[in-house]
């Protein structure tokens, strides 16, 4: 059902969250289809894998801001470990002479894996789970889904970096969230395709996705069954598939 959704969007310019597969979603809770039907229930829940960040070296500037306001600690620290544990050499990057320890050397085939990386607790990867990915085409984030926290420290950090100026930032964050600046409010916009966005914006930020997240939960006769799967929409794989 989901997948069918997501087949038939309507804007191939733009994925945003006034469209079909996010409009019947709320993106932190997931809609509940729930139907009263003769002994089941099933609750379905899509999100953009794309309003995440995915874990790559290009990305390791961007990672560390976002990990500092996700909370976690010594966060140059944990990148350097997560980034040992999947570079294919034996060699610790920082300080810590630990980082390689039974590292795998590859890149990861499922988020949890973070959790094998040296000094990456179960805590700190409950803070990141939601935030990052190992899926996308690019290294780009969908500049329509991503939540204000986040898309707020991405802008901060090209502001540092001179890329942008406050104006700009100002400008994506009044495009997206309308003037009352509130995320989920009425006056929200979004960007009609990646000609809108400022080239400043254009090596970190697309306007459509191409992967999403599914979570379903279904329950039988008292018997409850989740999955989650990660599909890509382009070429109909499934890249991740949980029960
Ligand atoms: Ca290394
Ligand atoms: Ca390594
Ligand atoms: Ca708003």
């Amino acid at each position: 059902m989901a997948k069918a959704v997501l087949n038939q969007d309507e804007d191939a310019q733009s994925d945003n969250l006034t469209e079909s597969w996010a409009q019947e979603i709320n993106l932190d809770e997931g809609l509940d289809f729930s139907y009263p039907a003769k002994k089941g229930k099933l609750k379905v829940a899509v999100s953009d894998e794309g309003a995440r960040i995915k874990i790559t070296e290009n990305n390791g500037p961007m990672l560390k801001e976002e990990l500092i306001s996700l909370g976690v600690e010594n966060p140059q620290e944990k990148i350097d470990n997560i980034f040992d544990y999947m570079d294919a050499d034996s060699e610790a990057r920082g300080t810590n002479p630990d980082s390689e320890e039974n590292a795998k050397n590859q890149e990861l085939s499922a988020l949890e894996e973070l959790m094998y990386a040296a000094n990456i607790t179960k805590e700190d990867y409950g803070k990141m789970k939601d935030s990052l990915t190992i899926f996308g085409e690019d290294d780009k984030i969908n500049i329509n889904t991503v939540l204000k926290a986040w898309l707020e420290a991405l802008l901060d950090f090209l502001l540092n970096q001179g890329k942008i100026d406050a104006s700009d930032k100002e400008a994506v964050l009044t495009l997206r969230f309308g003037a009352d600046l509130i995320e989920g409010s009425a006056d929200d916009g979004f960007y009609a395709s990646d000609d809108d966005l400022l080239p400043a914006l254009k090596d970190n930020f697309r306007a459509t996705s191409a992967i999403f997240r599914i979570f379903s939960q279904a329950e039988v006769g008292g018997i409850e069954k989740k999955i989650t799967c990660v599909f890509d929409r382009k070429n109909g794989k499934v890249l991740y598939w949980q029960e």
